[in-house]
């Protein structure tokens, strides 16, 4: 049981009273967590969300992360990923070699492929549909999480339909669920120096609603430690609560999980910034777990946060590490420089373990995966673990 008494900063006591009665925090308390110096308390205060939520264990997946193409008609300053059409490293891929990814991820074990890509400029919107329904059919069982809320509203536009009928047609298509990039920080001064072009957070928060509205569940991201403040990214926590409230009101559908993406500056517009450093992954994935208290996960992306800050996170209110990627194109700091990017189960087992967790397979919707010995799934309905 967290003893408040024993919490050095007087600030966190109260929070810590509420943190104890399970009470929502308000944004002068999110702020007040950032600007503490009694670090161990507020690792102590996420860590007893944590453990309560989810007891010592700690989720991962077996998945693939596919970026279908790096071209975009956006130019987001702290995006290396994209290219203009015909620049030099530009490609999208035809619809046959995703679906050939996603059978070789299946025939290794993965129970999820993560498909996301730039706005491309000329691709129909077929394109997106053929893709769902070519790996769907190729790996019946394969669970596809595709498309951040930025690609269902160009969806939305290349194909004259509502946001609504694009998800409809996305889901009988093969889709699952939606990922939660794109949201970066919900605020217009943030947008407009950094990310001026990409449609603004009600966009956003369109799409999410309209998914849980429809039974697809989603998840929510936070790209911080570029040039927004510790009060916007609070903000931004609170939005997501809100909206976690209003669709956990009307149905089951809302957001599996929660995460905080640590900005990598190399190769971006804003390669000058020195980026997060490690107290600030710390503290906002910490703080990401006290303020979202209706959002049941929290993921330490470790693509992002790097191995070594992601397992220390696990002791800071985070329960997930995403899962073994493979590939992954947004980001390279991992795969010095390459797009090959990957965790072996044994090693996600082990830094799991030496944190003294229980590290437990989930699929896409938090329930555990058990398999036999020759690596075969055994539970016909995978129960569900939060
Ligand atoms: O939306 C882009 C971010 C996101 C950089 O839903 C960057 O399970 C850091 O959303 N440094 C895509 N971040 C990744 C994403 C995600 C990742 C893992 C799991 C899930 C999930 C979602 O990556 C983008 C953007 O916010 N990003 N550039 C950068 N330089």
């Amino acid at each position: 049981m967290l003893d408040v008494a024993s919490i050095s900063d007087p600030a966190l006591r109260p929070i810590a009273e509420k943190v104890l009665a399970q009470a929502p925090l308000t944004h002068a308390e999110g702020l007040a967590l950032y600007a503490t110096r009694d670090l161990h308390s507020l690792g102590r205060l996420a860590h007893h969300v944590r453990t309560r939520l989810h007891g010592d264990r700690v989720y991962y997946n077996r998945n693939r992360h596919i970026n279908y193409t790096n071209v975009c008609a956006l130019s987001c300053k702290f995006c290396s990923f994209y290219r203009k059409r015909g620049e030099d490293g530009a490609y999208e891929m035809p619809v046959e070699q995703v679906v050939e990814i996603a059978i070789k991820a299946r025939d290794a074990g993965a129970t999820e492929v993560h498909i996301v890509g730039g706005l491309h400029p000329w691709l129909k919107f077929d394109y997106y549909t053929d893709m769902l329904r070519g790996v769907r059919t190729a790996c019946p069982d394969l669970h596809i999480k595709a498309f951040t809320a930025i690609e269902i509203i160009h969806f939305s536009r290349i194909s004259r339909q509502s946001v609504r009928d694009v998800l409809i047609a996305l889901r009988e298509a093969g889709l699952g669920s939606l990922p939660g990039g794109g949201a970066e920080i919900f605020d217009d001064r943030v947008h407009d120096e950094v990310f001026k072009g990409k449609v603004r957070a009600d966009k956003w928060f369109e799409v999410h609603r309209a998914a849980h509205t429809l039974g697809i569940y989603s998840n929510a991201t936070m790209l911080y430690g570029h040039v927004e403040t510790p009060a916007e990214r609070v903000n931004h926590f609170i939005a997501l609560r809100e909206l976690q409230r209003e669709s956990l009101a009307s149905s089951p559908a809302s957001f599996n999980c929660v995460i905080p993406l640590s900005f990598i500056p190399e190769q971006s517009e804003l390669g000058y910034l020195p980026g997060p450093t490690g107290l600030t992954d710390l503290k906002t994935l910490a703080i990401a777990r006290l303020m979202l208290d209706n959002i049941a996960h929290v993921k330490a992306f470790w693509i992002m946060q790097g191995l070594g800050l992601s397992q220390v996170a696990l002791d800071w209110g985070c329960d997930d590490l995403d899962g073994t990627v493979v590939w992954y194109d947004i980001t390279k700091r991992q795969g010095h420089g390459t797009t090959h990017q990957e965790l072996h189960l044994q090693d996600i087992k082990r830094l799991v373990r030496e944190a003294g967790k229980t590290p437990v397979e989930r699929d896409t919707l938090y329930r555990e995966v058990r398999r036999d010995a020759a690596d075969c799934i055994v539970n016909e309905a995978p129960a569900t673990v939060a």
